[in-house]
């Protein structure tokens, strides 16, 4: 084919988040022509499009940001422990404009497919609006959570009132005010959005098929003096949560749950119910490898819901009974709470499914609920499925979904780059730890492997770079058998892809510690790149 016509770049980033601005500002910097395309109108990726009501982060927002900057940390103040998606939109309008980066993100651009083109050893990029783009590498930052799932349900088309998916939310504002809502989910959106529309609705009703395991957010404002205090301590905070296990500034808990007498294991619980916030999955090391730890933690829960919800009968429906933390744990505020409230209705469609969308609502098997606006709170397609979204396509014409059988056998190097897809780079891909860390830090790792990657290969001329097919199969045997290890695999959640009818079944995060896995990534730079074939044009004609 001819490249003459079309235009042509070293690098195209997918998606302009915490990871496209940031894989963007690297690239410029170490001066390779970069362009990033983005679908929606602004920055901000994942915050960009979760904007339903009560839409906040799970991290604190003082580690829950960039730390490769000293000044933008410096300089950029959050107003409370965990942050509203609007502050972390503006926290990220904020980094594009320091670092001008806009003008090279074309937004409103969809990339529908991208091939690797055998004969140039270059990516060939379709873009939405029919335009090609030529780039030497390809760079997804596309998160992991992007791909919407809204379930099949019978009828939806015909429903006469308005209906959202807490992923796609609006920009402009929806007035719950006198409306009959229905929500349909209880995973941390479903938990977040819940309290925020009973308060403002006229009714309620939550569809929910499992319980969750929430634990109070007490979000509070910050106070002056500990952001002075953060702030001074930035260098110690950084090298704290880049050298962690997860990511964040914690040390490590070491202690089995069941060691300690039930008094003490009670009152463990009991301080870290009181402190919020993630605090509770790191009372003891054990929680997600011991079934008995993870019992007791459970039990905890399952106690304060009965606490919390008035109605007995009602309480028992809130409480969950699969392992604690298989599914991710949700930070709420007021969750529990709002179901003492008279406008608010729990129903159990494991015990009443859902048959159909009408015109008017939702119809269970028993009984009809009048409804003005339906919510889907119904998750994503995690992991694989914003990468198969895309028609990227490898050598041999192989597609990624081709070769990772629709997410059945997914093999990844270092879950940053895939056999049979040279000089292709995927930012918090499947098998690397991503959403088990603070998600910025996981970035930062990334992106500053792949910008000093590139850099390498620059450095000695080299053209194409691709996985070793053994280096792969052994990072993915490695990721499987420490994930093995551990009861997260027993879940129906996302992390294990049981969410998607149909999805095959696969633990598609590293669990060795975010720690180790940033070791082994500079350990293969070291080694000039151990476990890939570097090779030049020349060698390749
Ligand atoms: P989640 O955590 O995947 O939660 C989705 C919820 O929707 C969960 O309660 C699901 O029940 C429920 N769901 C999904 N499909 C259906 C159908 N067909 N019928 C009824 N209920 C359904 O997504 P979130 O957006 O809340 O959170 C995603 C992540 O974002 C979160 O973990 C944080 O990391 C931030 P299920 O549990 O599958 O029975």
């Amino acid at each position: 084919m001819s490249s003459q016509t079309i235009k042509e770049v070293d690098a195209v980033v997918l998606g302009a988040g915490f990871a496209g601005l940031y894989m963007l500002h690297q690239l410029r910097s170490k001066g390779f022509s970069t362009v990033v395309y983005e679908a929606g109108d602004g920055v901000g990726g994942v915050w960009y499009w979760n904007r339903y009501p009560g839409a906040r982060c799970d991290i604190e927002s003082i580690y829950y940001n960039y730390t490769f900057s000293k000044e933008l940390y410096e300089e950029w103040t959050w107003t409370s422990r965990f942050p509203e998606q609007k502050e972390i939109l503006q926290y990220l309008n904020y980094v594009a404009d320091r670092f001008q980066l806009r003008e090279d993100i074309q937004f409103n651009t969809r990339v529908n497919a991208a091939h690797f083109d055998e004969e140039l050893n270059k990516w060939l990029i379709d873009l939405n609006d029919g335009q090609q783009v030529l780039a030497k590498y390809f760079i997804t930052g596309i998160g992991c959570l992007s791909a919407a799932n809204i379930p099949k349900i019978e009828g939806l088309q015909q429903f006469n009132g308005k209906w959202y998916h807490t992923g796609h939310w609006p920009h402009e504002q929806v007035d719950f005010t006198g409306k009959r809502v229905g929500i349909i989910g209880t995973g941390s959106s479903g938990i977040q959005a819940i309290p925020v529309i009973a308060k403002v609705a006229k009714h309620l009703t939550v569809f929910q098929r499992t319980p969750q395991y929430t634990i109070p957010a007490r979000n509070h404002p910050y106070d002056d003096g500990f952001i002075k205090e953060t702030k001074q301590n930035f260098e110690m905070l950084k090298q704290a949560m880049r050298n962690s296990v997860s990511g964040t500034p914690f040390a490590q808990n070491h202690q089995s749950a069941m060691e300690d007498s039930d008094v003490t294991r009670q009152e463990v619980f009991e301080n870290a119910w009181t402190q919020g916030g993630f605090a509770f999955s790191t009372t003891y090391h054990d929680l997600l490898t011991n079934e008995q730890s993870n019992e007791q933690a459970a039990e905890f829960i399952r106690s304060k819901i009965k606490q919390i919800v008035k109605n007995p009968a009602i309480a028992e429906k809130l409480c969950p009974t699969y392992m604690y933390g298989t599914k991710r744990q949700v930070l709420d505020s007021d969750y529990f709470e709002t179901y003492n409230r008279e406008n608010v209705l729990l129903v159990d469609v494991k015990e009443s499914p859902i048959k159909k969308i009408t015109e008017t609502g939702i119809q269970t098997i028993d009984k009809h609920f009048d409804l003005d606006i339906i919510i889907f709170a119904t998750g994503y397609d995690g992991m694989t499925g914003p990468l198969f979204k895309i028609d990227i396509q490898g050598k041999d014409g192989v597609t990624l979904k081709d070769k990772w059988e629709d997410g059945a056998s997914v093999q990844t190097y270092l879950g940053l780059t895939t056999a049979g897809f040279p000089n292709l780079f995927m930012i918090t891909g499947p098998e690397s730890p991503s959403v088990l860390v603070n998600m910025p830090i996981a970035i930062e790792q990334h992106v500053e492997w792949i910008a000093q990657c590139i850099d390498y290969l620059r450095k000695h001329d080299i053209d194409v770079m691709e996985t070793k097919i053994e280096a792969e199969e052994a990072w993915s045997k490695h990721c499987r058998e420490i994930a093995n290890g551990t009861l997260y695999v027993k879940g129906d959640s996302w992390y294990t892809g049981a969410n998607i009818a149909g999805k095959p079944r696969s633990f598609l995060i590293y669990l060795g510690g975010f720690d180790y896995y940033t070791k082994r990534c500079n350990e293969v730079a070291q080694n000039n790149y151990e476990g890939f074939k570097l090779m030049k044009l020349k060698s390749i004609s």
